[in-house]
């Protein structure tokens, strides 16, 4: 049973010294090897949200793998969603992405606005998520998919003010993301200044491989780091 919001839960991050750790699955790539590594890695290390979704991701896939982690793991599970069309009810709450660091209406308020009939009739919880890509050197799979091109990564004013934009718009977290599989993840420099710049909970992924890089991670700044493909590849250095 869920006994406080997802985003109480984010905040409860924020204001302490203990910061978070997510896996994201795609479920595209879940298979029965991946979920029983992941149900270990719970075991194991302290992980507290599994997100799921990616850019390019089948419906079908979705809910089947949404239930099998809620039957698996008890850990709240946030969508991560790439499309309007990529919800499914069992999970606990949906990452509200508006894609700032681009320019295409369509990922910064049309699925948006697609997605909300079916969010409505949910008890999905709806967090707004100020969605910024951050150069991760190299083209990733969201990236093209929003026809969008990311904020580079040695020009952390202007992930600053992007963030700053979407607290004054009234979104309730900030997702610095180098894109899924990214070759270097957002620099802890770039962390920093966003971080220092806002007063709202900040996830940061992409491109991580390490425990070292995520601890780095929340030393800049991150209340939530989250990791997907190098768990994926079994290639995490823990
Ligand atoms: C992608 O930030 C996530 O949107 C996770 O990235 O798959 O590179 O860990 P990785």
């Amino acid at each position: 049973m869920k006994l406080q919001s997802i985003y109480t839960q984010f905040f409860d991050f924020y204001n302490s010294n203990h910061k978070a750790f997510a896996i994201l699955i795609d479920p595209d790539k879940c298979t029965s090897m991946h979920l029983d590594r992941i149900i270990s890695i719970c075991k194991t290390i302290k992980v507290d949200f599994i997100f799921v979704g990616g850019s390019l991701i089948s419906e079908n896939s979705l809910q089947e793998v949404v239930s099998r982690i809620k039957s698996n793991i008890d850990l709240p599970i946030l969508l991560f969603p790439g499309a309007s069309t990529h919800i499914s009810n069992d999970a606990d709450g949906i990452l509200f992405l508006s894609l700032l660091s681009g320019r295409n209406a369509d990922f910064l308020i049309g699925q948006q606005v697609l997605a909300t009939p079916t969010l409505a009739k949910s008890n999905l919880e709806v967090i707004s998520t100020a969605y910024l890509l951050i150069d991760g050197g190299k083209s990733t799979t969201v990236s093209y998919v929003s026809n969008t091109v990311p904020i580079p990564n040695d020009k952390p004013e202007i992930a600053a003010i992007t963030a700053l934009a979407g607290q004054y718009l009234g979104m309730k977290v900030v997702f610095l993301d180098a894109g899924s599989g990214a070759t270097y993840p957002v620099s802890p420099k770039t962390i920093a200044m966003v971080k220092s710049n806002i007063s709202l909970p900040l996830i940061v992924g992409g491109g991580i491989k390490s425990m070292a890089q995520v601890e780095l991670a929340w030393q800049a700044g991150a209340d939530i780091v989250v990791v997907g493909t190098a768990i994926e590849n079994d290639t995490f250095n823990f």
